[in-house]
């Protein structure tokens, strides 16, 4: 199976995750979203020109939360993405949300203050900040009250809700996040972090950023 992404994308890096998780061998294609011919080639396989794209034989997959459960459901014995009826519907109501609501909070940090400068898009503009601001109140106030008694979102194990909440918040130090007042979500993505899912792809990040 090739995956084409980009270090910097934390909708890529939640794909990448789930498959070292799953020890699911992926054939890893950069993608330069700068250069004019890959996403002519990018335009071709995703309609919506993003990454992460998956392409498995004949099937091309985009958006990335859908990926994950492919990955997740082609893997014999798995554990993070329950059969259980409600049990998976817990764990798509949190992928929902991140996609929905908590990623895109994230993203507007990321772009305002680390983003921008990369690219020499401008100064971060106030507005959009006060704006994922009043949003990081809410939803980091969500998510922190329901981990304030749990280990993983979903469950009581790790899940693909873990992975899909987590991956955005490689963007905390960058677009300087103000996580600190939410302590049961720094605990929780603590653990996130101590995960070889999540040390394997931030080497790889490393190393392809190098
Ligand atoms: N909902 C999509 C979002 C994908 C997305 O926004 N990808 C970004 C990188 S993180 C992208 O390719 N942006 C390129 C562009 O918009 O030109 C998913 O979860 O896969």
């Amino acid at each position: 199976m090739r995956l084409y992404h980009h270090p910097i994308s934390s909708n890529a890096r939640r794909v990448v995750m789930t498959a070292h998780h799953l020890g699911l061998p992926l054939d890893l294609v950069l993608l330069d979203l700068s250069s004019a011919d890959q996403r002519k080639h990018l335009l071709a396989i995703n309609p919506n020109e993003k990454i992460p794209v998956l392409v498995d034989g004949d099937f091309i997959l985009w958006e990335s939360c859908a990926i994950m459960q492919y990955l997740a459901d082609k893997t014999p014995g798995q554990s993070v993405y329950p059969a259980e009826l409600r049990a998976r519907a817990d764990v798509n109501r949190w992928m929902f949300w991140s996609a929905q609501h908590f990623a895109p909070m994230i993203a507007i940090f990321y772009w305002e203050n680390f983003i921008k400068g990369l690219i020499g898009a401008g100064r971060p503009d106030p507005v959009e900040l006060q704006r994922a601001l009043t949003d990081l109140e809410k939803y980091a106030g969500v998510l922190d009250g329901h981990l304030a008694q749990r280990r993983w979102v979903s469950g009581s194990g790790l899940t693909l809700a873990d992975l899909a909440i987590a991956a955005p918040l490689m963007a905390v130090e960058p677009g300087r996040v103000p996580l600190a007042p939410y302590t049961h979500l720094q605990a929780w993505f603590s653990r996130v972090q101590e995960l070889d899912a999540w040390r394997q792809t931030e080497l790889e990040e490393e190393l392809l950023i190098a």
